[in-house]
């Protein structure tokens, strides 16, 4: 399938790009719709300069225009996520018709741009109301999401070939309960670990909720693996980087796959021993049979020992490597690696879709009226070749969806994050593609690179 020079894809081979609801969409409680915790959280200061999804790149309004501009750049699948307090305002089962209605215009005008929908139930926005009643740290929001996901299903059945579950349980979690970076901005890890628990049961809880609604479709589940090292091979450094390695992989993939928690996290997540978290019949729940699994590609980190980290002891160190424009650390070619992690840690077979991968730049439209991302292009050119080499080590990839379509809300950096293929001016909502566009446009074309 390719030599150094070129690469071809199959024939088959999915060529999408993804989004979510709360980062594009705006206009957030229009037409019924209720807030989510992250409007709370940018009230609150969590979010750079109190940046929210208020306004976002106006996708709920424009999102015709975002579809044909999808279509003109050859896109063939759009992934999307649906806004929980657009379909249940206050998170209960009193649901909202004028939220349905929204979705199904948006689906008639996916079809009518003949893109593939893969659409993600949670996508971090969750209804408020459930928040202050304890969010994830509450189990019953599983049952609550497992309603949900019943409800949308049933009414969209059979026009969505793909669902996802849930979208990194791991950043949720880990970055929302551990690190109080994202919301509800707690630094509690042992709370993380619970809330890792409790997204996992959601995602357990809906899988045959979705079955008995649609029949027909795919359903799957967006993991964000990392790639981990450790900075050297004492065993200090080792068994830190087993530890990070642990809690963003194996929490995750392991209950998934294989109906367990990985026994080394025990002692740093006393949680995952405590029967009033993990009850019986949790684990069989959330091993229920997938059809696909979802990965997003982000991280590749050095990690070290140190002592003053509370709880593991495990320091993230500098990245290493070519550095974007803002410092964080460049390695496309970790994409083979996490596609790779599932077949040799698990021996999983399942069908794969690269559901996120992309990266941040300072980006900006030059005199020229361009958008001149060469360092984009290169990453995804970089990217897009280390994971053909997993598909000729065994891996069963079907596509691969960059993340994003539009420059959008990005969470706690807010609006100073542009990572989409497309410029968003965001005073005159404006819709620039970058360079990149252009070059993707291209590999999409001759489906492959040369
Ligand atoms: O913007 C996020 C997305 O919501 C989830 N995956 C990582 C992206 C980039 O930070």
């Amino acid at each position: 399938m390719s030599n150094e020079t070129s690469v071809i894809f199959p024939d088959d081979f999915i060529w999408g790009a993804a989004t979510a609801a709360y980062q594009i969409e705006g206009s957030r409680t229009v037409d019924g719709g209720g807030e989510c915790l992250w409007d709370e959280f940018a009230r609150q200061g969590g979010t750079l300069n109190c940046d929210s999804g208020e306004i976002a790149a106006d996708h709920y309004n424009r999102y015709p225009e975002d579809h044909a501009l999808a279509s003109n750049l050859g896109l063939q699948s759009f992934r999307m996520s649906i806004s929980w307090p657009r379909i249940s305002p206050d998170g209960s089962a009193v649901l909202n018709k004028a939220g349905f209605d929204h979705y199904d215009r948006v689906l008639d005008s996916l079809a009518e741009n003949n893109l593939t929908p893969m659409i993600t139930l949670y996508h971090w926005d969750l209804p408020l109301a459930l928040q202050h009643k304890g969010g994830w740290l509450n189990r019953d929001t599983a049952y609550r999401f497992a309603d949900y996901a019943a409800a949308v299903t049933q009414h969209f059945a059979g026009r969505v070939p793909f669902w996802i579950t849930t979208n990194e349980p791991w950043s949720c979690a880990f970055l929302g309960y551990a690190r109080g970076l994202h919301a509800p901005g707690v630094r509690d890890y042992n709370a993380a670990g619970i809330v890792a628990h409790n997204l996992n049961l959601a995602h357990g809880l809906a899988v045959p909720a979705i079955r008995a609604s649609d029949g027909e479709a795919s359903v799957g589940v967006a993991h964000c693996l990392q790639v981990i090292e450790p900075f050297s091979d004492h065993p200090k450094d080792v068994e830190a980087a087993q530890t990070v390695s642990g809690e963003a992989n194996g929490l995750f993939l392991e209950p998934t796959l294989q109906g367990s928690y990985p026994q080394h996290m025990f002692p740093y997540l006393p949680c995952l021993e405590d029967p009033a978290i993990v009850r019986e019949g949790d684990l069989e729940c959330i091993s229920a049979p997938i059809d696909f699994l979802g990965l997003n590609y982000y991280v590749h980190e050095v990690v070290r020992f140190d002592r003053t980290i509370p709880v593991t002891g495990a320091c993230r160190m500098a990245p290493l490597g070519p550095l974007t424009t803002i410092g964080s650390g460049l390695r496309p070619d970790g994409l083979e690696k996490i596609l790779l992690m599932p077949l040799r840690d698990y021996g999983c077979r399942l069908p794969v879709y690269v559901t996120e991968v992309g990266y941040l730049f300072n980006d900006y439209v030059n005199p020229n009226g361009r958008v001149n991302d060469c360092a984009r292009i290169k990453y995804y050119n970089e990217a897009f070749r280390a994971a053909a080499r997993s598909m000729e080590k065994g891996v069963d990839l079907r596509g691969i969806y960059v993340w994003t379509l539009l420059d959008d809300f990005e969470w706690d950096s807010g609006y100073s994050s542009r990572y989409g293929i497309v410029f968003v001016e965001y005073g005159s909502q404006k819709r620039i593609p970058k360079d990149s566009a252009y070059w993707l446009r291209e590999v999409i074309g001759r489906n492959g690179l040369t």
